[in-house]
This record gives C-alpha cells, sequence and structure tokens, in this order.
C-alpha cells in the first residue's frame, strides 16, 4: 500500500538582523603594530580618552555607483551594494573630502570605504571600480 504525502515546508525567514555591537571590542587586539602579541588592543585604550580621533570610526569596504553629485554640500549620492552584517543595498549620502568631490563623475561605478563618523557616513578611498 502506497501512501503519497505532501508536504508543504514553510520557510521562515528571521525578521532582521542587526549587526550586533560588541561591547568587548576594546579588549580585542586590532592587530596593529603596537598591539600585535599583545591580549588587549592597546590603540583602543590610548583612544577612549580621545574621542575625536577618526581611527575609531568605523570602517566598510563598499561598491557602488555615483547617482549625483551634491557639490555644495560637499556629498555624494551613491547607490551602494549590500555591505553584509552592516547595511542593506540602498542609495544613501556620502560626506566626501573636496579632492573626492572633484575627482567624482555621475554614473561611474567606484569602490571605496564607508566610515561611520560621529558627524554621518563619509565615502574615503574612492577609485573608479575595475
Ligand atoms: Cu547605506
Amino acid at each position: 500500500m502506497k501512501t503519497v504525502r505532501l508536504i508543504l515546508a514553510l520557510l521562515a525567514i528571521p525578521a532582521a538582523l542587526f549587526a550586533g555591537e560588541k561591547s568587548d571590542d576594546k579588549a580585542k587586539n586590532c592587530g596593529c603594530g603596537c598591539c600585535k602579541g599583545k591580549k588587549t588592543c592597546c590603540c583602543n585604550t590610548e583612544a577612549s580618552a580621545d574621542d575625536a580621533k577618526p581611527e575609531q570610526a568605523k570602517r566598510y569596504p563598499l561598491k557602488g555607483v555615483i547617482v549625483d553629485i551634491l557639490a555644495e554640500k560637499s556629498a555624494l549620492l551613491v547607490k551602494h551594494e549590500e555591505i553584509p552584517g552592516y547595511m542593506m543595498a540602498m542609495t544613501m549620502l556620502f560626506q566626501v573630502d573636496a579632492a573626492t568631490l572633484k575627482a567624482a563623475v555621475k554614473g561611474q561605478a567606484i569602490t571605496g570605504t564607508l566610515v561611520e563618523k560621529t558627524d554621518g557616513f563619509w565615502l574615503e578611498d574612492m577609485k573608479p571600480a575595475k
């Protein structure tokens, strides 16, 4: 006797994945020259006394396309690909320095570094994508 059963599998998609803020980041060795071989990261310990240091900013490699150039805001509107574990693909504004603004070409595919600073998102190390 044969029994045929149809099994419907429902795939549940986890609602939202947040990039977890790890509170013990300061304890981790950043791997730079002065920290190498030490158990804790001396750079972060030093830097916590001086919050203005840009080295503390979070940095992520980014791929995207320059959608628009907002010279008056010194900003670029960039459609970027997903940054796994940090940000989904989207179009957003990035602050850039004067040299980057000057080098920017509308419609150009670029790579760069997203830098999350206290005053917003910056795009650094911008280069035309190959
Ligand atoms: Cu984004």
